[in-house]
């Protein structure tokens, strides 16, 4: 059957008000740019006529500006999920202008294909290849495409020339069937590939081409600071010391990391380590620090969701295929993140909070409990059955005035009973087999800001009885001071404990 080639603006005259739109991409790789861009400019027209036009959101995870940016800027989006890290769209549903319902993100396909969250009217993907035959490659991301082609009515393919065909092959496309007849997910280690090189649909449902060369919205990384790369230290010691101790087995296990600088500061500090094996990684985004590592030989494979990586490093995987080619592979979010392969592979995960209380309790997406920040992503996918599950964060934000650590978390993500070790610029607490008080000292002495740490000592003082020694009547002090007087370490107990 032959490809309809068609306009951007074509294709954008294909979505209508209230329909369900599923976007490829996951991070800014892998999203559609061209037709998005297009979506926004006509929903900007039909409201200036008066026209509502708005369109509910799937995609993998956060995408680039072209596709979150835009569309939030139109007012465009009815609903949005999962994972958002735009700053517009952030501010749009911190104001509750769009509703955004955050999930894991290893069960979105699923509950896609279960039918929790409406129908997908209408799938849009980046392609580096597509054929008559209806054999589409993504480009540098798989997210949920290959469920949203299976369940949309049509599909519009943005097929962007900036990505060679040749990637074809460094996709493994592979797809759950729903319970009652699900079974074991063939895959053992990170390299083993168990599907297909391209997401397959039926050529018919190809509504429309739109060939672009859009650029990849790659970002860049700041330059470590002393506390990230402190933490990333810690993290690689820490580690070490687990395999020394026999905890982790000498040819290591594979990791999953986060998205951002401290997950990047933490795989090159492991990379220098020479006590660490050469490894394998198992995780959702595949970022810079993995290539260099690749190229020096100290990460043997990645697989991933996403290559999410600067343009540069882009560039120079293009022009090397043949040497990373074998070397990655990139997989639907429902296998990247699938807890069954967590487990069975007894990954170490490291992700990141926002906050955490003295008794391992996590906050990774809401400041002050109130404003969404970006959403929990894979962090919960992983926590919970990783062999190893550590959170990293700096121990104080905004030049100290808040404490990274508090009595109780203002929001909760990842409870105590998933989270096994924390880690910060100052140390380590190991919290596995700790009961809630010697989980405390430990966070306290080892991981929180030296300023704050006489505030926490006191709260864990009160004389509060039981298993937890949680004061209900001054948990949020913390952040009420905060509130009140912009700086956490104004607390005065006495004004709280009465
Ligand atoms: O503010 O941007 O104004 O400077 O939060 O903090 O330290 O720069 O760290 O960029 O890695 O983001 C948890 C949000 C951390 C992220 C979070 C302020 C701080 C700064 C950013 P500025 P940093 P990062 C991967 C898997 C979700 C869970 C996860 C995240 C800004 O890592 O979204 O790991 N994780 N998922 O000043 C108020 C606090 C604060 C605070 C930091 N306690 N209160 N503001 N900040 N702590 C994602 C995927 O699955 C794709």
């Amino acid at each position: 059957m032959a490809l309809k080639f068609i306009t951007a603006e074509e294709a954008a005259s294909l979505i209508h008000h209230d329909n369900n739109v599923g976007f490829s991409g996951f991070t800014a790789a892998g999203c559609p740019k061209a037709v998005p861009v297009a979506i926004a400019k006509r929903a900007k027209e039909e409201h200036e006529k008066g026209n509502p036009f708005q369109i509910g959101m799937f995609t993998g995870a956060s995408t680039g500006d072209k596709l979150d940016g835009e569309l939030a800027r139109a007012k465009a989006i009815k609903f949005r999920t999962p994972y958002q890290s735009n700053k517009d769209l952030r501010a749009l549903l911190n104001a509750r202008e769009t509703n955004y319902y955050d999930m894991h993100l290893s069960e979105l396909a699923q509950n896609l294909r279960y039918g929790f969250l409406g129908k997908v009217d209408i799938a849009i993907i980046e392609a580096a290849d597509v054929t008559e035959d209806g054999e589409i490659v993504p480009t540098t991301a798989v997210g949920i495409s290959p469920t949203i082609c299976q369940l949309a009515d049509r599909i519009i393919v943005e097929l962007n020339k900036k990505h060679p065909k040749e990637i074809r092959g460094m996709h493994d496309i592979y797809e759950l069937a729903n319970p009652p007849h699900r079974r074991e997910i063939p895959l053992y280690t990170p390299s083993d590939r168990i599907g297909k090189p391209f997401i397959k649909v039926d050529p018919s449902k190809i509504a429309g081409v739109v060939v672009t060369e859009e650029e990849n919205e790659g970002g860049a990384f700041t330059p470590l600071d002393d506390a990230t790369l402190a933490i990333g230290q810690n993290v690689a010691t820490f580690l070490v010391g687990e395999m020394k101790a026999g905890r982790l087995p000498k040819e290591f296990v594979p990791l999953q990391s986060g998205v951002g600088n401290v997950a990047n500061a933490v795989l090159g500090c492991m990379g220098e380590n020479k006590n660490i094996p050469a490894f394998n990684v198992y995780t959702e985004v595949i970022q810079d620090s993995v290539i260099s590592l690749m190229k020096t030989g100290r990460v043997k494979f990645a697989s991933g969701c996403s290559l999410t990586v600067s343009n540069n490093v882009m560039d120079e995987i293009y022009a090397n295929l043949d040497f990373f080619k074998d070397k990655i592979l990139l997989r639907p979010q429902e296998i990247s993140n699938n807890p069954e392969l967590a487990r069975r592979m007894g990954l170490v995960a490291i992700n990141t909070a926002l906050e955490a209380d003295i008794f391992g309790n996590i906050n990774s997406t809401h400041v002050s409990g109130t404003r969404m920040m970006n959403g929990i992503g894979g962090s919960g996918d992983f926590t919970r059955s990783a062999m190893c599950s550590i959170f990293t964060t700096p121990s104080t934000a905004k030049d100290g005035k808040i404490s990274a650590f508090v009595p109780m978390v203002s929001h909760l993500d990842h409870s105590e009973h998933s989270v096994k070790v924390i880690i910060s610029e100052y140390g380590v607490a190991d919290l596995r087999g700790a009961s809630p008080i010697q989980r405390a000292r430990k966070i306290i002495d080892n991981c929180a800001h030296p300023d704050y740490r006489p505030l926490l000592n006191e709260y864990l003082e009160m004389g509060i009885k039981g298993h937890t020694p949680q004061n209900l009547k001054c948990c949020f002090a913390f952040h009420e001071e905060l509130a009140k007087s912009g700086d956490m370490r104004n607390v005065d107990w006495s004004t709280y404990n009465k």
